[in-house]
């Protein structure tokens, strides 16, 4: 029996950098103006939010972390075994390796907008994994029909789409619908959705998740203005800005925002921008999910069957959901 050594791993791009960037100058320019959030996730904003994930006060990751533990192998039972493991914004790619042997997974396909770390994730899946075939994509899934594109190399495998972390949440609900409608439409009879949705709670609990002590969060938010000068020129200067966070309870989402610390003017392409003391760049919102709220809006994107495990204090929900 002959094994072969070499790593089956592929990496392609879908990414339209021409039209990132136009989006991101189109959000800074309206009113409010706007940040969308995928632009945290450069190097360092990587490096931040994997401190934010260590923080005592932001409990979503390890919360989410236990319950995987907790339940891997009851959850893997609602699980197509042999599939092919899809992991929608994989980072390092750390949260999926325990579910691989688990689902007996043939084929991982790592799906994420920063490309920097895809082949490095693929490598480790491979030295992990021997023998199972090893795909990225370097896309925006945000758009959802790019989804298709991710898809089309699809063999008959049932595919598990796997979006942990209450990534979901930095989509409106209507987005959101459109996300898990996309994700729907690719699932075939057998596959299935993995996704770990952060709860509603006490708002002082959510607001120290989002306003850290140590400042790590403020620090990440502030970020993204360096990646914004980067990537369009424009010449902002991060400590003008403090950082925000506050839970919106009507919306039921976490606001973040960038608020001008005095008057200024910043260069955007042809624009010349001035902030006031007080003025408000939106960074992120972090919608937050009830059972009976979320369990909704999976049925409207044309799931049936729907499983929930959650951890004791029901801070944050897993659920694998089915046509
Ligand atoms: C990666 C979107 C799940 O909303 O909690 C953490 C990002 N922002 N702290 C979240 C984040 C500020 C995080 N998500």
């Amino acid at each position: 029996k002959v094994v072969s050594s070499r790593p089956r791993i592929s990496v392609e791009s879908l990414e339209d950098a021409e039209e990132r960037l136009h989006s991101l100058e189109a959000g800074l320019l309206e009113h409010p103006p706007r940040i969308a959030s995928k632009f945290f996730y450069d190097e360092q904003g990587c490096a931040l939010y994997e401190a934010i994930c260590q923080l005592d006060e932001y409990y979503p990751t390890r919360t989410e972390k236990a319950i995987f533990e907790r339940y891997r192998s009851e959850i893997a039972c609602h699980l197509p075994q042999g599939g092919q493991w899809v992991d929608l914004g994989c980072g390092d790619g750390s949260k999926s390796w325990p579910w691989l042997p688990a689902v007996a997974a043939s084929r991982y396909v790592g799906v994420d907008i920063a490309k920097d770390w895809l082949g490095s994730t693929l490598m480790t899946g491979a030295q992990r994994c021997p023998g199972m075939e090893f795909l990225g994509v370097v896309t925006d899934f945000t758009r959802p029909l790019l989804l298709r594109a991710v898809m089309r190399s699809n063999t008959t495998l049932p595919p598990i789409f796997f979006y942990p972390g209450s990534s979901i949440g930095n989509f409106t609900p209507a987005e959101a619908l459109q996300l898990l409608c996309a994700i729907r439409a690719h699932l075939g009879p057998e596959g299935r959705l993995l996704i770990g949705v952060d709860a509603p709670k006490d708002a002082q609990m959510l607001e120290a998740a989002y306003a850290d002590s140590l400042g790590i969060t403020a620090a990440f938010n502030r970020n993204v203005l360096r990646v914004v000068n980067r990537l369009i020129g424009s010449n902002f200067i991060p400590q003008r800005f403090n950082h925000r966070a506050w839970y919106n309870q009507e919306e039921n989402r976490i606001e973040m925002h960038l608020v001008a610390r005095e008057p200024q003017t910043v260069q955007i392409g042809t624009r010349r921008c001035q902030y006031e003391l007080g003025d408000t760049i939106v960074t992120e919102y972090s919608y937050k999910y009830s059972p009976e709220r979320f369990e909704a809006l999976l049925g409207m994107a044309g799931f049936k069957e729907i499983r929930r495990w959650s951890d004791p204090a029901s801070l944050f929900n897993v659920y694998v959901a089915a046509p």
